[in-house]
């Protein structure tokens, strides 16, 4: 997608650390960390938000989920973390590509909004 900040990091155009990556997923150090640990875990596929998953594009939101306990232990997050998803203006979100923030390191704020 022309004009995608995370396309861009997907396709090397921009550079990033990444932490993971298969033929589905990336995973990457957050430039804004809010967390000792703070990665963005994203599909390849160019999904604008959390809004737009469905029967087509399911398999690939499963997968992310089902490799973060293994990027989670990778990045020595042994207990516990939270996964965020932003989705839309009053979600905050910036980055109209889905992505998971994966965060952790340290005792987390309870509070979530
Ligand atoms: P959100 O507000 O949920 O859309 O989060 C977007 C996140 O993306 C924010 O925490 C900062 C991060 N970010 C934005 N641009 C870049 C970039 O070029 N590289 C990296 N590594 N992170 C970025």
């Amino acid at each position: 997608m022309e004009d995608c900040i995370f396309c861009k990091i997907i396709d090397g155009s921009i550079p990033s650390n990444k932490a993971y990556e298969d033929d589905k997923i990336v995973a990457f150090h957050d430039l804004e960390p809010q967390a000792p640990v703070h990665v963005l875990v994203i599909p390849k596929q160019h999904i604008c938000c959390a809004d737009k998953i469905d029967e087509s594009n399911a398999d690939v939101i499963a997968h992310i989920f089902t490799k973060i306990p293994e990027i989670a232990k990778s990045l020595g997050l042994t207990n516990g973390y939270r996964i965020v998803t932003n989705c839309g203006k009053e979600g905050c979100q910036s980055v109209y590509h889905i992505h998971f923030h994966l965060m952790g390191g340290k005792q987390l704020n309870g509070r979530m909004a």
